[in-house]
């Protein structure tokens, strides 16, 4: 047991050591079989557990990626995720996140996923991605030809989507005696750079938008002191020649939606 024992030692943080500890001198092989286990269990203690949620190709995986400093591949994105994608954000002193980004309507995955993050393991905050209609028409599986539809229509599917998700999310917090926290990440804000106030205002609760609704109706059943909602601004993009904001400005935005979960969280 000494090798496994010590190599398990020198990677686990100096407060965790004294659990794992416990169970190694407890001298008990079963206790050794189940240390990845409570390994995984003991960091996601440290490292708080997050929901990317949002519609289908509303730039959930890319926003992801951008927190985790995780470049996205070529040609991925061309499809919808049809599993839970899980990134880490890895910070000193173990200020980091736990992203699982659960996969548009268009994967049969979809609701295994929503039940995962918000019943069977309960995350610590969620981050429900929106894009101003402006999420990539998605082909539904199992279907041939390019996808289309209007901005309107993406927008009614945002709502449509914000919808389900702020019932999972009410039904957690009502479960659950400490605050879960929202962000409402407004992202692919390199698409309407000039109108971002009126749409981060369109997202924001008591503006008396069809979404602020929405989301007043949402902490009004989850107990207003239960939910914390913040409206951010976004985008994974930004830089090239079409775009409206450069690389700086987009890094920025990334940046201080980090900075937010992190005072959320309780890292600073
Ligand atoms: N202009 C712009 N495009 C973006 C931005 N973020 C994502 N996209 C594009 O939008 C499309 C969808 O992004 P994804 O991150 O794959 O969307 P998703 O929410 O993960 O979608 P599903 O996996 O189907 O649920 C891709 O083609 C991305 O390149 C952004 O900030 N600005
Ligand atoms: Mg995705």
């Amino acid at each position: 047991m000494s090798r496994t024992a010590t190599r398990i030692r020198t990677i686990l943080p100096s407060t965790g050591r004294t659990a794992l500890g416990a169970t190694i001198a407890g001298g008990v092989l079963t206790g050794l079989a189940s240390a990845p286990e409570r390994m995984g269990r003991l960091f996601r203690r440290r490292y708080p557990t997050v929901a990317v949620t949002g519609m289908t190709g509303v730039g959930k995986s890319q926003l992801a990626d951008r927190l985790s400093r995780r470049s996205s591949g070529n040609g991925v994105t061309e499809v919808g995720s049809a599993v839970m994608e899980r990134r880490t954000r890895r910070s000193a002193r173990l200020h980091g996140f736990r992203f699982l980004v659960v996969p548009g309507d268009n994967a049969a995955t979809r609701l295994g996923a929503l039940d995962e993050v918000f019943h069977d393991e309960p995350v610590d905050g969620v981050i429900h991605v929106v894009a101003n209609g402006h999420a990539t028409p998605r082909r539904t599986a199992g279907t041939t030809g390019a996808a289309s539809a209007t901005r309107e229509e993406q927008l009614a599917a945002e709502l449509e989507d914000w919808a389900i998700t702020a019932h999972r999310i009410a039904s957690m917090a009502v479960r659950r005696d400490r605050p879960v926290w929202l962000v409402i990440a407004v992202t692919k804000a390199d698409l309407y750079a000039d109108e971002l106030d009126d749409v981060v205002h369109y997202y924001s609760p008591g503006s008396g938008s069809p979404f602020g609704d929405k989301i007043d109706e949402l902490r009004a059943l989850a107990g207003g002191a239960k939910l914390s909602v913040d409206v951010l601004p976004v985008s994974s993009q930004g830089g090239d020649r079409k775009s409206t904001i450069s690389t700086k400005q987009a890094s920025a935005m990334v940046d201080a939606l980090a900075t937010r979960l992190a005072q959320l969280s309780g890292h600073v």
